[in-house]
């Protein structure tokens, strides 16, 4: 089954004015459509791929076909990303994380304000286009970390819990070189919710 372009479950303007609707609207509908596209491409050349999750994918990169595991990381890496990434956002959310995530974000990192510098100096110190994130491992021990291009956590061993898009193409139109401004504004319209359902999760 070739895998299908999440819909948005809010409108393109909702996250104003901290991410402008074009962004978007182009951000989904062509970058995330595009890394959509290529990635069933890549599978179509191979059927025996054709059950696997995007999971099993990410997670099994070295025994993906060596013709088309560059391509499975870039756009698979893509298509997974941007699909967590639109439920890390929503506009009025729950403005910080409760109960046990709260808790391990305290003993983790002294505070939410110290999870939140050490993030955003993730994000920012990424050179080129990139993501930073907050992961679990599987023993539910949190860190914060980035990743070039669209490399993804969970082929690591860890599983992505809240994460940043730094690609220029996430904030250009609205935020051009200022990045630090993205980054800063992005704090108010992530949705603790579902970081926190993501963590009780694993
Ligand atoms: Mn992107």
């Amino acid at each position: 089954m070739p895998f299908e372009l999440p819909e948005l479950k809010y409108e393109y303007n909702a996250l104003e004015p901290v991410i402008d609707a074009k962004t978007m609207e182009i951000h989904h509908d062509k970058h995330h459509a595009g890394y959509t596209n290529n990635l069933n491409t890549a599978l179509e050349k191979h059927a025996e791929l054709e059950s696997y999750s995007i999971e099993k994918l990410l997670k099994n990169l070295a025994d993906i076909p060596e013709d088309i595991r560059t391509s499975v990381k870039n756009n698979g890496g893509g298509y997974y990303n941007h699909a967590l990434f639109w439920e890390f956002m929503i506009p009025g959310g729950a403005k910080k994380p409760s109960g046990e995530l709260l808790k391990m974000i305290d003993e983790s990192f002294g505070s939410m304000e110290e999870l939140k510098d050490l993030f955003s100096k993730e994000a920012l110190g990424r050179f080129g286009s990139g993501w930073a994130w907050l992961v679990s491992d599987a023993n539910k021990d949190l860190e914060v970390l980035s990743t070039p291009n669209q490399d993804s956590p969970i082929s690591m061993g860890l599983t992505p819990i809240l994460g940043i898009d730094v690609w220029e193409h996430a904030y250009y139109l609205n935020y051009q070189n200022r990045r630090a401004d993205y980054v800063k504004a992005w704090w108010s319209i992530v949705n603790w919710d579902v970081v926190a359902d993501y963590y009780k999760a694993i």
